[in-house]
């Protein structure tokens, strides 16, 4: 097979070309190598808990050592799997928090969105009459910690939900308690000789994965928002081809911008501006990876050198001075590939340390001074560039990022500058899906998997969605999948979206797929749809709405879509989670929650079929929508 056609991105496709030419081995080799995967592994019903195992279901072994049978080994690794993911999301809002704790006015982390700190505050029942905003700030950085292992009472943000939506959790049970708590809770359950019911398994995933969006995910955006501005529009580039030939190139990869951010002030350094200049450069081009790079471009309008699974491809153009990581999606490959050509693959956290990088270790208290560090090592070493080794592809999109929730609600309003009430102004989005210009809206987002062709199903999905009056809202790989392609232009909705939603994006001024973040502001989507249904005094499964992941591969991913279920969204998956070992699985998480949540997930792994029944669904839904508007 050509790998090349394992993805449909044409730079990732003259970067494997290069890769093949250089003697550089990257995914797509290993994926072609890798031929069969175990297909125990890929059903869930392969356990590894206790040292009797591991122990794998077969016709003729329908139980482990211990009796477990299927329904309770894919059970129990799928909590797992929510467990590591809500752990994941949760650990990087934590890290926020302690820096909202350290901020003060001289410090490298200042409050940058006062009103959004009062607000919370409010929120929260603290005091803010007359207090210094530093006081109030390390006053709600307190409680944000509490929210993790606090030993009474449930996450205090569910209360931004609908009323009725907020009635099913207490119904169903699954209010998370503190964030540990619930991740320690699965753990636990989860050891040898603890549940075996598989519905409790589920039940327990489910309200786990609510500490993640509802607390975890919910703290990580908003405190980022306090930290370091809430996003509005700006215009950026994406693919890599924005790397530059005659500039330091710094690809910033990873998730949390307590140290994007920095870098982002480091390269801005007159010092190391000039340092460039004098080792030859023109200046210093930051380029944004993963989600990292969402936060930044957010923020900063920083350009987008691409996705999950252009890391590697990144280093390739040997253009590359530096990659700098924190936590997450990073692939260890990247030591090796770095080390064929002069990239320094620079880690920072004690949470990811990767053999053969170049550890600096990150520390909030002394952030900038180790920042302006880190940067001066990419500027030093661009004087050792091989010029005969560097290829930059040449694509690149223009896209408008930026949209949280607090720059949508007033562009559709048509107000600038006004403040988000959240019962009343998202009226206009609410009227266009109301009326049927829009018929839903569908949130596209996760990450790339290397079970399908790169990009594929993203694009693929985005175009038929836009293309019916469907508006997508993104964030994560799905964002930086659709700036590559056009789709967050402003001339995409003329090219690609139906009649209704190109209306609305001309007097709006928007392009028809929404930039909202990074994978941990997916808690911005939350926020957008329950204000909307808060609006009609509905539940969030009332309306036309969707989650899709039609390329996910993480464990963060699993735990997104569990809780985006619970909130009452059907969520929609390209890739077949490894479940299907046990039936029952199978039939509770695609069937048998609907009765419970009102939502389910829908598998389909051809993203053609996928995109048809999400739109069919969606009109499905607007019956029962109009009926009761
Ligand atoms: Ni957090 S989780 S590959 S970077 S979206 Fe991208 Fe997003 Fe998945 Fe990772
Ligand atoms: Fe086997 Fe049971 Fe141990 Fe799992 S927990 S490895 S099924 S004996």
């Amino acid at each position: 097979m050509d790998k090349k056609m394992l993805t449909i991105d044409l730079n990732s496709q003259v970067m494997i070309d290069k890769a093949e030419k250089d003697g550089v081995e990257t995914m797509y080799d290993r994926k072609l190598a890798m031929k069969a995967q175990c297909g125990f592994g890929l059903q869930g019903n392969c356990c590894r808990i206790c040292g009797m195992g591991p122990c794998r279901i077969t016709p003729k072994t329908p139980r482990g050592l211990c009796g477990a049978d299927e329904h309770t080994i894919v059970g129990r690794n799928f909590a797992r799997m929510v467990a590591g993911g809500t752990a994941a999301h949760s650990d990087h809002a934590r890290d926020l928090a302690h820096t909202m704790a350290l901020s003060s006015r001289d410090g490298n982390y200042k409050i940058r969105e006062e009103g959004k700190l009062i607000e919370l505050a409010k929120e929260w029942d603290v005091a803010t009459e007359g207090r210094d905003i530093y006081d109030i700030a390390h006053e709600v950085a307190e409680i944000g910690l509490m929210e993790f292992g606090k030993p009474y009472g449930v996450s205090r943000l569910l209360k931004n939900a609908p009323k009725q939506r907020q009635q099913v959790w207490k119904d169903y049970e699954i209010e998370p308690r503190a964030i540990d708590r619930e991740i320690a809770t699965i753990m636990h359950s989860t050891h040898i000789g603890c549940t075996s019911d598989l519905d409790s398994l589920i039940h327990m995933s489910l309200r786990t994965s609510m500490a993640d969006g509802w607390a975890g995910s919910m703290i990580g955006t908003r405190f980022s928002d306090i930290l370091f501005g809430t996003p509005i529009p700006r215009q950026t580039e994406a693919n890599l081809g924005v790397l530059e030939q005659t500039k330091v190139n710094i690809v910033l990869h990873g998730h949390e911008p307590t140290l994007s951010e920095m870098i982002v002030l480091a390269s801005e350094d007159p010092e190391l501006v000039a340092l460039a200049k004098e080792m030859g450069a023109e200046g210093i081009n930051l380029a944004g990876m993963c989600c990292t790079g969402n936060e930044v471009t957010m923020r900063h309008g920083v350009r987008i050198a691409g996705d999950f699974h252009q890391q590697e491809l990144a280093i390739i153009t040997g253009a590359v001075e530096a990659v700098i990581v924190d936590v997450q999606c990073i692939f260890p490959a990247l030591a090796k590939v770095a080390d064929c050509y002069h990239t320094k693959f620079i880690t920072t956290s004690p949470k990811a340390k990767i053999t053969g990088s170049t550890y600096i270790e990150f520390k909030e208290e002394e952030a900038l001074a180790i920042a302006k560090e880190i940067v001066k090592e990419a500027v030093l070493n661009f004087k050792n560039r091989d010029q005969e080794k560097v290829l930059i592809p040449e694509l690149k999109s223009s896209a408008t990022v930026g949209y949280s929730v607090d720059a949508i609600i007033p562009q559709l309003d048509r107000v600038v500058n006004s403040h988000i009430d959240p019962t009343g102004t998202v009226k206009p989005l609410v009227d266009c899906l109301k009326s049927g210009v829009l018929r839903g809206a569908a949130g596209v987002v996760g990450c790339n998997n290397a079970k399908g062709v790169s990009n594929e199903a993203h694009v693929t999905i985005m175009k038929e969605l836009i293309k019916n009056d469907i508006i997508v809202v993104t964030t994560g790989c799905g964002a930086q999948a659709a700036a590559k392609f056009g789709l967050m232009d402003k001339d995409a909705a003329k090219k690609y979206a139906g009649k209704g939603l190109a209306t609305v994006c001309e007097l709006v001024d928007i392009p028809p797929v929404l930039h909202m973040g990074s994978c941990v502001d997916i808690s911005r989507i939350l926020d957008l749809v329950a204000a909307c249904a808060k609006n009609l005094d509905m539940d969030m499964s009332d309306i036309p709405v969707v989650g899709i992941a039609p390329e996910w591969m993480s464990e963060k991913a699993v735990a997104i879509g569990c809780y985006v279920v619970a909130s009452g969204i059907d969520t929609y998956l390209g890739i077949m989670p490894p479940i299907t070992g046990s039936s029952r699985a199978v039939e509770i998480l695609t069937e048998g929650l609907k009765d419970k949540v009102g939502a389910s997930f829908t598998v389909n792994e051809n993203c053609h079929e996928l995109a048809a029944t999400i739109i069919s669904d969606i009109e499905k839904k607007r019956v029962h929508f109009e009926k009761l508007v």
